[in-house]
């Protein structure tokens, strides 16, 4: 018969954490039958297709590093599962499409491919393995990152350029990296508010995007200004995710699990923040209730306005905290 099974998995990121497989007859595979199907496949340095799905005579996946072709996959299969389970318990939202249905992973795309993608046409996200073959782009807050693509996609449908493409990659941020990252709460990979801290994407271990502080990237915009949905969507995007470190953890300087922050405003008031599950439950239902395809930073003020009002009350602190999250990133009424 066919049934789900317990694996293994000896991931490269996050440490060794249990899997959902798919037992059947004498092999088992990477296809999560309590989240949907999720099924994860191995293209083997191909680029396209789906290659082949991980099946074999064991329920361990990978040996933690990326001389396993089974790491990557272990590291994929447990984001998914993590992503799939943050959005089911924490929202009530159960997979991509809030069907029920899985979508599905892909690992090993090409050769010293420095990026992930979701893609709606193949309901489907990929992995490069990262430069050299040697860091794979399969780390917890990169996978749901990918995977809230897909979630925006089916729900507000935010336009991928200018302001409301800059919101579209900051949901991705906020909700699959940061969310999930904390929903985790794996030792191995604890939560923060920095995006692409496993992946060395830059060679010297510095992460890819900083959400207290996102100029500190080089090229994100801290606070919004007339010119901001000129830029790459995931530079504008600092201005909503600066907006979401304020509301969550407030303005100043801060340490949790052993990073520290500093988040300073545009206006140069405080902030306090609210917590980052309240902040979460705002954006989440902005997003599903109150954004469009082109909602742009002053419609997400409104939004997330609304969000809270009918989440909190209008006289709220944190209503209040939404307003000056806002102007600490320079958006007005
Ligand atoms: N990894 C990138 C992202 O999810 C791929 C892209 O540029 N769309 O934003
Ligand atoms: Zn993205
Ligand atoms: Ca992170």
């Amino acid at each position: 018969g066919i049934e789900n099974a317990t694996g293994t998995g000896n991931t490269q990121y996050s440490g060794t954490v249990s899997l959902t497989t798919t037992q059947s007859g004498s092999n088992y595979n990477l296809t999560d039958g309590d989240r949907g199907g999720h099924k994860t496949y191995n293209l083997n340095h191909g680029t396209s297709g789906t290659g082949t799905l991980f099946s074999q005579t064991s329920n361990t996946w990978g040996n933690g590093t990326t001389s396993n072709a089974g790491t990557a996959g272990a590291d994929a299969h447990y984001g998914a599962a993590e992503t799939w389970d943050f959005y089911k318990n924490t929202f009530g939202r159960s997979g991509i499409k809030n069907n029920g249905v899985g979508a599905y992973s892909r690992v090993h795309y090409g050769n010293s491919y420095v990026n992930a993608f979701w893609d709606d046409g193949c309901f489907c996200m990929t992995y490069g393995d990262g430069s050299n073959n040697a860091d794979p782009l399969t780390s917890l807050d990169v996978a749901g990152h990918e995977m809230t693509h897909g979630v925006t996609s089916n729900t507000a449908g935010l336009n991928y350029s200018g302001e409301s493409g800059g919101l579209n990659e900051a949901t991705s941020d906020i909700l699959g990296g940061v969310g999930v990252e904390f929903y985790a709460n794996n030792s191995s990979d604890p939560g923060d508010y920095l995006i692409g801290e496993k992946i060395d994407i830059n060679g010297d271990g510095t992460p890819l995007r900083y959400m207290d502080k996102p100029s500190k990237d080089g090229g994100s915009a801290d606070s919004w200004y007339s010119g901001v949905g000129n830029l790459d969507v995931h530079y504008s995007s600092g201005v909503a995710n600066h907006f979401f470190y304020l509301l969550s953890e407030g303005s100043g300087a801060k340490v949790i699990n052993g990073v520290s922050y500093n988040s300073p405003t545009a206006d140069g008031l405080p902030v306090t923040g609210i917590g980052r599950d309240k902040a979460l439950a705002i954006w989440y239902r902005a997003l599903t209730t109150k954004f469009t395809s082109t909602t742009n930073y002053a419609s997400a003020r409104t939004g997330t306005l609304a969000a809270a009002g009918e989440l909190y009350g209008t006289t709220s602190t944190e209503y209040k905290a939404v307003q000056d999250a806002w102007a600490g990133v320079a958006v007005g009424s």
